[in-house]
């Protein structure tokens, strides 16, 4: 049998060459090689992406390199992640539905490559919610797509065996987990190598931050909740930067660093990165044609945002709860079946709690990280002005702290919202 060719990196110049006989692009955009136009336009932390559009149309390639682009060959990284990525977006699609992910045309796992689906004229959600456009779906689209991945890749929904190996199969995504586990839980809490923030304005709250023995025990707390809780299959990086929005559409993409873990993983993930442009719009007022004040309808859309996806989630969880409980978690034989339907719903009112809380926590390590470690987000990142910046960073910090580990004593949206306000307008200690 022939052995697959080496990994090789494709090149704007050399993709039409190596890609031109693949059949599902080469129907897809026109089959003359020779006429394609070619662009890398990665800008994420990992990867090669390439729009390649022809006679006939787009495709998007995108091909994994063997270590990690943010920081070069110095941090090696498997090529395996695409297959990951790959056997992610085949379940999500399946759990989510056609539509909620880009479409996959081919997936070459030698070469570590995906093409897929051109979405147009799709933009990254964080630089839309950084332009101050407010996509009218997202919340209702994201909100649907976390409660039906997170509740079919269960033991609440899949039959035993099936989840048991399709775990085992991710449990390999051991060098993306790794990533998470220390540039989320442990690098932002002491001065790692990589680490960088705004500094000197923000040294003293960092330092403040790094003594924290409540906090620190918190996110270690969460950091082994992330490692040992295999509860189903997350996206694993469910940030703005990986969903594609139009006002009609929602995309989720890149799920690389997929593996069984705990569900209030993908939710604390999405909803930081909504608090987090929430508190960065200070640094956008007065771009552009804009005048001081004029983001306070972008702050109140954002917060409007967090409490539809939150109870969006919630609905969707609870109807699914009722209506595809075929796992074998909370038999419904030991409910439903004998009539006691308050019992069930008890069992689902404590599992949604738990989700809230460990939200909360997740969120708040994650707001900490994107400002004190490696990997900082444009939010923050494309504030001109350092002091403005660290203003908005430091609200972040504190907002994360306090959601991190005061997660058990807050109850509910109106809270954590009236919470941000407090935090955002500095009425906060
Ligand atoms: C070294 S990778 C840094 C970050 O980029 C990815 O998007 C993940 O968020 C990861 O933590
Ligand atoms: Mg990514």
């Amino acid at each position: 049998m022939d052995k697959a060719p080496a990994f090789q990196a494709l090149t704007v110049e050399t993709l039409p060459a190596r890609l031109g006989a693949v059949e599902a692009l080469a129907s897809r955009i026109g089959a003359d090689s020779s006429r394609w136009d070619v662009r890398e336009v990665g800008d994420g932390n990992l990867n090669l992406v390439f729009i390649v559009k022809g006679e006939k149309g787009g495709a998007v390639v995108k091909q994994a390199l063997p270590y990690v682009r943010l920081v070069g060959e110095s941090w090696p990284l498997p090529l395996k992640r695409s297959f990951f990525e790959y056997h992610a977006l085949v379940r999500q699609e399946a759990r989510a539905g056609e539509g909620t992910v880009p479409a996959i045309y081919h997936f070459d796992e030698a070469q570590a490559l995906i093409v897929m689906e051109y979405l147009t004229p799709h933009v990254i959600l964080r630089r839309a919610l950084i332009d101050g456009r407010m996509p009218p779906k997202i919340a209702r689209d994201l909100g649907l797509f976390m409660a039906r991945t997170l509740f079919r890749g269960s033991d609440l929904s899949m039959k035993a065996r099936a989840r048991k190996e399709d775990l085992a199969l991710f449990a390999a995504n051991a060098e993306l987990c790794d990533i998470t586990e220390s540039l989320v839980f442990t690098d932002p809490y002491y001065e790692a190598a990589m680490n960088r923030h705004t500094a000197p304005q923000l040294d003293a709250l960092v330092a403040e931050l790094r003594a924290d023995r409540d906090l620190k025990v918190e996110a270690q707390k969460l950091k082994h909740m992330f490692a040992a809780n295999a509860e189903t299959l997350v996206h694993g990086d469910l940030h703005s930067g990986s969903i594609m929005v139009t006002d009609e559409d929602t995309r989720v993409i890149d799920p690389e660093f997929a593996f069984y873990g705990p569900m209030a993983f993908d939710v604390g993930m999405l909803l930081a990165n909504f608090w987090m442009a929430y508190f960065s719009q200070a640094g956008h007022e007065g771009a552009g044609h804009e005048k001081a004040g004029d983001r306070e309808a972008q702050r109140a859309y954002l917060l409007g945002v967090i409490v539809e996806t939150w109870s969006v989630f919630r609905e969707e969880f609870s109807h699914l709860w009722r209506s595809e409980r075929t796992g074998m978690l909370y038999d419904r034989r030991l409910y439903e079946d004998r009539g006691d339907r308050l019992g069930s719903e008890q069992a689902l009112d404590r599992i949604l709690h738990d989700i809230w809380v460990d939200m909360l926590g997740f969120a708040g390590v994650e707001i900490h990280r994107r400002i004190l470690g490696l990997a900082h987000n444009a939010d923050f990142e494309t504030i001109e002005d350092e002091d403005l910046r660290a203003t908005c960073e430091a609200k972040a910090l504190k907002f994360g702290r306090h959601i991190c580990v005061n997660r058990e004593r807050i109850h509910g949206l109106d809270e954590i919202n009236a919470l941000a306000v407090r935090f955002e307008k500095d009425l906060v200690a």
